[in-house]
């Protein structure tokens, strides 16, 4: 089951990684580079069976991030709160207020002034894959903004006129830009690559928290190769995935022991119930899972 590669990542980790104090305070076992690689075929899908992943959460997010939105306002609308404690620490940090997250969501939701000025995370994914920034020249030495870059188009467009290119990329990591965001992406490169009539999609991805994070970023590579393949006319490849610092956060370590004490079962599928107009149209009633009977969710503190 390819969910073992999973499974002795997180106790080779455990077991030797590296102890290192990390930028949240909360500290990590980590070890540098580490690959795992899925095959797409008949329709499985690399969901964990050792816990429960809200898988619908997890494409919430890349629907979003299609949108190119930045702001959190969309996803708290839909009760999804993967994002909201970044805002939230910031508003809570300069406003000195104790709003609990619960509150804020709300707010958010229900004031549009409140989101606008509270709920952005900056030009993060969203807006570097349907919008990079570009600058032209206007006299004197100056630039003045020009047309956005749409990634997500361009690779679209690239994978059908010129499928054998070693150019298919999607770059989230904009340098200029990097200040400005909430977080720095995490999930920053996928190349994809068509070998016969197959699409294959890898995510270099710089920083992983094997508890929390790992599960939605495999699904998402996952799901863009599926998406892509669909509009594309291909079948759905490989999807392979490499971390660079792949860590388990300290206080992760009840869930650390609760999931290696199980073992994967099963292989769920995802069907695809149309095929929309582009790969911009895409609606969460579009996905259908079947096959998943996972182990219980595990539920584990992230680290801010
Ligand atoms: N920071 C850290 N420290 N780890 C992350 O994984 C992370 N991920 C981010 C932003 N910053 C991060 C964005 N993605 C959850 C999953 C993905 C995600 C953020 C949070 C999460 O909390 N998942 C829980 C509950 C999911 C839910 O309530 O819907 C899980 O058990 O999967
Ligand atoms: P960092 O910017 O200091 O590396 O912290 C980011 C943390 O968030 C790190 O633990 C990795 C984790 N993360 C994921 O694992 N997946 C994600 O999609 C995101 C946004 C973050």
């Amino acid at each position: 089951h390819w969910e073992w590669q999973y499974l002795d990542l997180m106790r080779r980790i455990w077991e030797s990684g590296d102890e290192r104090r990390d930028r949240t305070g909360v500290g990590t076992r980590a070890l540098f580079g580490a690959t795992i690689r899925f095959d797409l075929a008949d329709g499985v899908m690399p969901l964990l069976t050792t816990k429960r992943v809200y898988w619908k959460t997890a494409t919430r997010e890349l629907l979003w991030f299609l949108t190119g939105e930045t702001n959190i306002r969309p996803l708290c609308a839909q009760g999804v709160e993967i994002w909201t404690d970044w805002p939230l620490d910031r508003y809570r940090r300069e406003t000195g207020e104790a709003i609990d997250r619960a509150a804020f969501s709300r707010r958010i939701v229900e004031d549009v002034d409140f989101a606008a000025r509270w709920g952005d995370l900056g030009p993060v994914y969203g807006k570097q894959w349907v919008d990079w920034p570009t600058y032209v020249p206007a006299g004197d030495g100056l630039f003045r903004a020009g047309p956005g870059i749409n990634q997500i188009a361009q690779v679209v467009a690239s994978l059908k006129a010129n499928p054998g290119s070693r150019r298919h990329i999607v770059e989230g990591w904009n340098v200029a830009e990097l200040d400005a965001m909430a977080l720095p992406p995490c999930h920053k490169t996928y190349q994809f690559h068509v070998s016969g009539n197959r699409l294959s999609g890898l995510l270099y991805q710089r920083s992983c928290d094997l508890g929390l994070g790992f599960a939605f970023n495999m699904w998402s590579l996952a799901l863009l190769i599926r998406m892509l393949a669909q509009q594309c006319e291909l079948e759905p490849g490989e999807a392979v995935w490499m971390g660079g610092d792949v860590h388990l956060y300290l206080n992760h370590a009840p869930l650390v022991a609760t999931q290696l004490g199980r073992e994967p079962d099963g292989e769920p599928r995802l069907a695809i119930l149309r095929r929309p107009a582009s790969i911009f149209d895409y609606r969460i009633e579009d996905f259908e899972v079947t096959g998943y009977a996972p182990q219980a969710h595990i539920a584990a503190p992230v680290a801010v």
